[in-house]
């Protein structure tokens, strides 16, 4: 669906079920990242582009009782009562309401709000979903009620509720690459100062989004999740002797390698994956996408062999994406399954795309950019 027809259909589904014209509707992006995994919470470098046609929205209207919000999403099928003084819950109104707390909080408290949500994003895909949902829902409470702030205040806001209201440690990448981002463009992200450039890529090559089948859940991922890998790296800085993981270049490997397994493999990772994305900029800048392509088979293999947070099947469909004749194929996203993104020569994609489908029977085809 193009982003106008989203757009559209949400604004009928607030209008259906609950009898009214919506006061404001807005759209936000997933992302697919292209290099530079877990690198955002160590101050590292990133490479996402927001996704054209895959993304989150919303409608608000303003409701008729002080301080409730109906949140109807025809995707979940179903409506959630909540009031804004709530908190957390552990459902996915969790993150609308943990942004209208942070931008709308004392208008919500007397209007009371009515919500709408369509996604065409699928959920634990690591395509960000989660962040399309806070900065959509940022942006449109921004707008009911008249306020407005830059597209990166509101991707800092946005990662503030992730990390305080739902309590997902996150970085900055997903709310920057959905707020900030132009969909199809490669964002070089530096996470630490927010400073970002937009990079094109070749026109002759597409990246093939391939969802695993195997869903990824990053809140509680359980002992070896998400916030362990934090708690990793902050165990890491620690026995390094610095602020922050991006603080260390190719150059102190030997360092790491000395330091205790398995934080020498964390921190091991966060400089290669730093690299990987700077030697990636300059890969797109000279329209070298067989370097590139490398460089996205050396992250891979950087998530599963020191990182340690790909699972079998991404790891299957990344070997066969290369015998399928792909440039270059990595695990997307938080990890522990969720997408593959592979560079594929755009008159191959058909072809290249059948023949996945036919060896993996759980994976589909989510997009081609
Ligand atoms: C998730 C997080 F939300 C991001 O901040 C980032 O760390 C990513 O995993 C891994 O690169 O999407």
């Amino acid at each position: 669906m193009t982003q106008e027809k989203e757009t559209a259909s949400v604004k009928a589904a607030f209008e259906k079920h609950f009898g009214q014209t919506p006061g404001v509707v807005a759209y936000s992006p997933g992302r697919v990242n292209l290099l530079g995994e877990h690198t955002d919470y160590n101050g590292g470098f990133v490479l996402p582009m927001a996704l054209r046609g895959l993304g989150v929205s919303i409608a608000l209207g303003k409701g008729d009782k002080p301080g409730v919000i109906e949140a109807y999403s025809d995707t979940f099928d179903q409506t959630e009562l909540r009031t804004i003084e709530d908190g957390r819950e552990g459902r996915w109104s969790d993150y609308l309401l943990g942004c209208l707390k942070a931008v709308a909080y004392e208008d919500v408290a007397v209007t009371g709000l009515r919500v709408a949500l369509e996604t065409t994003l699928p959920m634990g895909a690591g395509l960000s979903s989660s962040a399309a949902l806070e900065v959509a829902s940022i942006k449109a409470a921004l707008a009911l009620f008249g306020r407005t702030m830059s597209s990166v205040d509101v991707a800092v806001k946005a990662r503030a509720v992730e990390n305080e209201f739902v309590g997902m440690p996150c970085g900055i990448m997903d709310q920057f690459a959905s707020s900030v981002g132009d969909p199809g463009v490669a964002m070089f992200l530096n996470t630490r100062t927010l400073d970002y450039e937009l990079v094109e890529t070749s026109p002759d090559f597409a990246f093939v989004i391939i969802a695993s089948g195997v869903s990824h859940q990053l809140v509680d991922g359980g002992e070896d999740g998400y916030a362990t890998r934090v708690a990793e790296c902050q165990a890491a800085c620690k026995a390094l002797n610095v602020e922050m993981l991006s603080d260390l270049g190719v150059g102190d490997l030997d360092r790491i390698n000395g330091i205790s397994e398995p934080l020498n493999r964390r921190a091991r990772h966060i400089v290669n994956d730093n690299k990987h994305v700077l030697d990636g900029v300059v890969a797109l800048r000279n329209h070298d996408m067989a370097f590139f392509g490398k460089l996205m088979v050396a992250s891979h293999l950087s998530q599963k062999d020191d990182y340690q947070i790909t699972v079998d099947e991404t790891d299957a469909i990344v070997e066969a994406a290369l015998s399928f004749g792909a440039l270059g194929a990595r695990q997307t996203g938080g990890g522990w399954g969720g997408s593959v993104v592979a560079l594929v020569e755009k008159d191959q994609v058909d072809a290249f795309s059948q023949r996945i489908l036919d060896r993996f029977e759980k994976t589909s085809i989510l997009a081609v950019t």
